[in-house]
């Protein structure tokens, strides 16, 4: 006899199975799940079929795994998971697993996560610069990677517009825009810090690359957290969406949108839907929506109200919590599923929540929990099963081996999560060996390893103040080593005495020629100094030619060459038949016995003319004058033109004591005291020191920073060995370092597709006037088209901005290098006036200075931080180190 309640008791068992039923998935349907996938991730890899297709397939821009050559220091960030993280990551090679890693975790507050995007990417922001505050870093540069775990449509590997915001995200005017270009707005927006955005990843792009860090064989990254999504390595030649068809590429599958095209109603349930209804973003991420930890509790909740409604379960009683959206959160799955509870632990569970339960009711709510995250670890597997199988056929296997890097909390957490996932992909994909690897530190230290791949040639290139701060100190070393009688023979940074003991004092006055030789110019000048009511200076100046064959000829032919010009000149001024005193600015290293005698240390930059070196340009000058005989001048100062570019702007700057130039060449001299430098007798006074720091390294204390591309450049030069910080960072060898990087990122498939033209092999053809156009903000990009396409490369849009990339990195290096050794120069002064504080000028010339769009304002910025006890003018010189040329020539009129 059975009884009513046994009946009533097996037809709500029945009602309870029907309806936990419809969540049960046969091997049957998980195969359909899985085909409907594949044929969703061909479709949105096809160009004509990607704009309807549910699965998006989007380009990464990330080309390949690490491959532990990666190393440097980054900052990473980490957005869209359960926490926010913002990280350090150090990254050294040799032993294979070496980074270390520091972050802090800060809230995204609701009201945050859906507001304006203004006030999210000022909150991110925010919190960059408290974690910079607390690690002491705010002063430092460092390339960034952004891990950000929505969809982008990405156009390279720093640049991702938003598709659409997903989880619990909906902030506002963020949807359709660059999320980069947000970041770097509201970096500037605060003003506090600067920041190299390189790279911005998907969180599963981050987690593969960690994983495969540890495991080559890791090709795949799987976000089973708050939300759910794949990325895996694809054959560039399916991707259409890319130009190009060598290598592989990484895809950002979005597979959480699978089933918006209704492909997968057969499967969904009304709980879903109501899930889907209630959610923020009603139609979209129908999978994740089924697979994901943001949802499952959702989905548990809303059969606990049916089967409450439909008197199956906490007799019949809807509690208020229990109609609270998000009350029973997914984490409560996990602990109910996990064997270790006993059901009295799920009734507290569930007391928590309100709910009076009764033991049955803890069986039932357990069983749901379970129905509910198998089907999602099952879906999951199935479509893991479809990529897996993708990429055997892809690489024309029979059978593949390959590792999966996963994160997330639903992973991670779940007690039956990531074994039902591995066994439904074990059973759906049986020609695949599927490992699956933990992510143990996160995706930033994935983003942080792209960073890493893309800056590999440029980490070497980024210097922290600490490595400023050294340089400095060294090369005040040098400076030291240069005065010093006994030391000033090995000195590398020679600190030559140039017998100019003052800057104008403005009494100067005379009709002088110049003669400026050295930069890019050959410039002759006629110079007026004048006292009528103040003191002016009138000048008529004159380019000359100084062709290859002259300046690579014998000196001879070079100063005869100066020679007809100077009477050229002359004879256009109508002075052939005066003897005006000469100003002569030679632009090299010569050793000075007095203003007017000067031997020519070694010849710099493009000048190579021989019989010259050791030589007294003065004499070589008046020899070859004298030859001519057709007028005579009296060459009364040869002075460096740094020395004249000083002596220029110290016409209207009193406080004017440095010179430097940042051009061709480069070099900087300043008013040192005379009894600090032993070449010269007498202690009173200050004379003006010619450093030629173009010269520090030569005896290898830059090795360490000095690069591969460094080395190649003064290997194809005309004075391999000397000269090595100039070439690190002078107008003459800029274009050129540029080029040898992109050559070696071609070749590296990292640029134009690998593509290598013999314009992009041939030597100078790019210039650093490029470096400086492609720079240029607004027509940057499209200035770094037309001079990729010249070169025959063909760019693509994002080979321009990694070009860019490429161009800022090595022209910022120049900046800080030179800010390094100003700063040196500086605190030098400081000392020697022994004042707390310094206030001086700095005269500056030089083509690369004046023309590069970034340069002044990059240089003047690190000066300021490096010599924080320091007021620095930096004034430009108008008018050419002529002027300054014929001041001296006015003092030395005056002396003689
Ligand atoms: C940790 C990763 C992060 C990712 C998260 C996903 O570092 O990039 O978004 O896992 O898991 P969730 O926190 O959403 O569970
Ligand atoms: C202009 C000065 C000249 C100096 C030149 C350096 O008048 O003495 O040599 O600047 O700049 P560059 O022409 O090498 O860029
Ligand atoms: C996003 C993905 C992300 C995944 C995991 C999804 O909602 O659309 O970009 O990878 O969550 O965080
Ligand atoms: C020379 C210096 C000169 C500098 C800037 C260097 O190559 O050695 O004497 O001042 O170029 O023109």
């Amino acid at each position: 006899m059975v009884t009513a309640v046994a009946q009533r008791l097996a037809s709500q068992r029945k009602e309870i199975d029907d309806t936990l039923a419809t969540f049960t998935l046969s091997t049957t349907q998980l195969q359909e799940v899985k085909a409907k996938m594949r044929v969703e991730l061909e479709r949105g890899l096809k160009k004509d079929t990607h704009p309807t297709a549910s699965v998006k397939m989007l380009p990464t821009y990330v080309y390949r795994t690490p491959d532990g050559t990666e190393r440097g220091k980054y900052l990473a960030l980490d957005l869209g998971g359960t926490n926010f993280r913002v990280l350090v990551v150090k990254i050294r090679t040799g032993m294979r697993n070496s980074v270390r890693m520091y972050n802090k975790i800060y809230a995204i507050p609701l009201e945050i996560m859906q507001g304006t995007g203004e006030e999210l990417f000022d909150h991110i922001v925010q919190c960059i610069s408290d974690f910079l505050d607390y690690m002491g870093m705010k002063n430092t540069r460092l390339p960034l990677g952004f891990t950000f775990s929505f969809p982008c449509n990405q156009t390279g590997i720093d640049k991702g517009d938003l598709v659409s915001w997903t989880k619990g995200f909906k902030a506002t005017d963020c949807e359709g825009y660059d999320v980069v270009d947000m970041l770097r707005e509201a970096i500037k927006r605060r003003n506090e810090f600067d920041l190299d955005i390189v790279a911005i990843v998907n969180d599963t792009v981050g987690t593969m690359m960690t994983c495969a860090y540890e495991d080559p064989k890791c090709q795949i990254g799987l976000i089973a957290g708050t939300g759910s999504n794949v990325c895996y390595m694809e054959e560039m030649k399916n991707i259409e969406l890319v130009e190009g068809d060598e290598g592989q590429m990484c895809v950002n599958t979005e597979w959480g949108g699978f089933g918006e095209n209704d492909n997968i109603e057969d499967i969904r349930t009304r709980y879903d839907r109501e899930v889907d209804g209630g959610s923020l973003n009603p139609g979209k991420q129908r999978f994740e929506k089924m697979t994901s930890g943001m949802y499952l509790g959702e989905i548990v909740r809303q059969i606990l109200i049916d089967l409450t409604k439909r008197g199956l379960l906490f007799r019949g009683r809807i509690t208020e919590r229990l109609k609270t959206k998000g009350i029973f959160e997914t984490k409560f799955l996990s602990q109910i599923e996990s064997d270790r509870l006993a059901l009295l632990q799920v009734r507290s569970i569930l007391q928590s929540l309100g709910l009076d339960s009764t033991c049955d009711d803890s069986i039932i709510v357990k069983e749901v929990c379970g129905a509910v995250s198998r089907r999602a670890a099952q879906l999951c597997g199935a479509g893991m099963a479809a990529i897996v199988d993708k990429i055997r056929e892809n690489r024309g296997l029979d059978h593949l081996e390959i590792t999966v890097g996963v994160d997330g909390t639903l992973y991670k957490l779940h007690p039956h999560f990531s074994t039902i996932l591995k066994d439904t992909v074990r059973e759906l994909a049986p020609n695949c060996k599927v490992d699956f690897i933990l992510s143990e530190d996160g995706s930033g230290k994935g983003a942080a390893l792209i960073t890493a791949v893309i800056d590999k040639y440029l980490y070497a290139m980024r210097f922290s103040d600490e490595t400023l701060r050294d340089i400095m100190a060294r090369f005040r070393r040098e400076m030291e080593n240069g005065l010093g009688g006994d030391t000033n023979p090995t000195a590398t940074v020679k600190m030559l005495p140039t017998f100019v003991r003052s800057i104008p004092d403005g009494s100067e006055k005379g009709d002088f020629i110049a003669l400026d030789l050295g930069g890019s110019n050959f410039r002759i000048l006629r110079v007026k100094v004048s006292h009528e009511k103040k003191q002016t200076v009138q000048m008529e100046s004159q380019i000359y030619e100084t062709p290859e064959d002259i300046i690579h000829g014998s000196g001879s032919r070079l100063f005869d060459h100066v020679a007809e010009c100077l009477g050229d000149f002359m004879e256009k001024q109508k002075i052939k038949d005066k003897k005006l005193p000469v100003g002569f600015t030679f632009s090299f290293p010569c050793a000075h016995s007095k203003l007017d005698e000067a031997v020519l240390l070694t010849w710099t930059k493009r000048f190579k003319a021989s019989g010259v070196e050791g030589m007294d340009v003065v004499k070589l000058l008046n020899k070859a004058i004298k030859k001519r005989g057709d007028y005579d001048a009296d060459i009364m100062a040869v002075v460096n033109d740094t020395v004249g570019t000083m002596m220029t702007c110290g016409f209207d700057d009193q406080r004017c004591e440095v010179g430097i130039i940042i051009g061709t060449g480069t070099n900087a001299c300043y008013m040192e005291e005379l009894r600090h430098i032993d070449m010269v007798e007498g202690d009173e006074g200050r004379m003006c020191i010619n450093t030629e720091w173009g010269a520090f390294g030569d005896d290898g204390t830059l090795e360490d920073i000095r690069t591969e591309f460094d080395r190649e450049i003064d290997r194809g030069s005309l004075n391999p060995g000397k000269q090595l910080f100039e070439k690190m960072v002078s107008g003459m060898y800029m274009g050129e370092l540029v080029r040898l990087i992109l050559v070696k990122m071609a070749k590296e498939g990292l640029l134009f597709e690998g593509r290598i033209t013999p314009e992009l092999l041939t030597k100078g053809k790019f210039e650093t006037k490029h470096v400086s156009a492609i720079e240029k903000s607004k027509e940057g990009l499209t200035k770094a088209k037309e001079i990729l396409t010249r070169l025959g490369v063909e760019p693509s849009e994002d080979d321009c901005i990694a070009v860019q990339h490429v161009c800022a990195i090595v022209s910022f290096r120049s900046a800080n290098l030179i800010a390094a050794t100003l700063g040196a120069i500086l605190t030098r002064l400081k000392d020697n006036k022994n004042s707390p504080r310094l206030r001086t000028t700095v005269g500056i010339d030089g083509s690369l200075y004046k023309m590069h769009p970034q340069y002044s304002r990059r240089l003047h910025k690190t000066v300021r931080r490096l010599v924080p006890e320091s007021d620095v003018r930096f004034l430009l010189s108008e008018s050419g180190s002529g002027k300054g040329a014929a001041m001296v020539t006015a003092w030395a009129s005056r002396e003689s």
